[in-house]
């Protein structure tokens, strides 16, 4: 699984904070033990600074870029800020987050990752809104897909998100989503999917049950990419467990690894 850390998102009051008073140690930190837990992305979010979103995403992978060797997952739906952030992006390849069927996100971005070897999240977002069952979710993945592999995109390069939105709302946007990711990786073998998989528990109680319920469930149709936390030992448990039950893990090794490692129990 590939497990990219969500805690560098402005979103979050006290990162929103810290990104603001441009306080590295506290991002540093955060940085530091989603790595030590784990991750192969640290996703670095500054969405909510309107105006001076590029600047920050720079800041935050030269930061991040500071302390570990863990590569950035560069979340923005402005193609301006990404092309900021990627230029002092060191290292291993980058993951951007992400490219969408949305006109402008799409035209701006294809650019950038054409004939490339940057890993790419294709979101399942169009101008016509947001897509309601697998059928809708399939529909944008095939044109975005079909865009990138035309473009020079290896395949193995591309992490659908089909995109998870609240079962509070509808009570199929669990199955649809499921749906979707069986469908993806049905269609093109050695593809990736990702997503931020928390959206489901939006507006209920208990999020951390649901979101581990969930992973479980989304790791036995194909998911093998996540948003999460980490620093969620419940979390790392379900994924780690789930993997090994879904036959992705020879001899439990990796299983064995994390439960002596103490990353499963608090
Ligand atoms: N798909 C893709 N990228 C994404 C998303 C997605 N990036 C943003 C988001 N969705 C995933 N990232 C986060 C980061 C942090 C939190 C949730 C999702 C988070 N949420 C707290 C909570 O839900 O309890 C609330 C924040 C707070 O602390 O105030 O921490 O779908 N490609």
């Amino acid at each position: 699984m590939y497990i990219i850390g969500e805690m560098i998102n402005a979103s979050r009051k006290a990162v929103g904070a810290a990104i603001e008073a441009q306080d590295a140690e506290a991002i540093q930190q955060l940085a530091k033990d989603q790595a030590e837990a784990g991750a192969s992305y640290i996703d670095v979010n500054a969405g909510i600074f309107v105006g001076k979103e590029p600047e920050y995403l720079k800041w935050l992978v030269e930061t991040v870029q500071s302390v570990t060797e863990v590569p950035c997952a560069i979340d923005s739906p402005d193609p301006k800020a990404i092309e900021a952030a990627l230029e002092i992006h060191r290292g291993a390849t980058p993951l951007i987050n992400s490219i969408s069927l949305e006109a402008e996100r799409y035209e701006n971005l294809m650019p950038i990752v054409a004939n490339s070897d940057l890993k790419v999240i294709a979101l399942c977002m169009s101008d016509e809104g947001m897509p309601e069952t697998a059928a809708d979710r399939m529909k944008i993945a095939e044109k975005l897909v079909g865009g990138l592999i035309d473009n020079g995109v290896k395949v193995e390069n591309i992490f659908v998100d089909p995109l998870v939105q609240p079962l509070s709302v509808n009570k199929a946007f669990g199955v649809q989503f499921l749906e979707a990711i069986e469908a993806i990786h049905q269609t093109w073998p050695g593809i990736h999917s990702a997503c931020g998989l928390s959206n489901i528990s939006y507006g209920l109680p208990g999020r951390k049950h649901i979101n581990r319920a969930f992973m479980t469930m989304a790791i036995s149709k194909g998911l093998d990419g996540a948003i999460v936390n980490p620093l969620d030992k419940g979390m790392i448990a379900a994924i780690t467990i789930a993997e090994a039950l879904a036959g992705r893990d020879d001899y439990c090794m990796n299983f064995l690894k994390a439960f002596r490692g103490g990353l499963l129990e608090d």
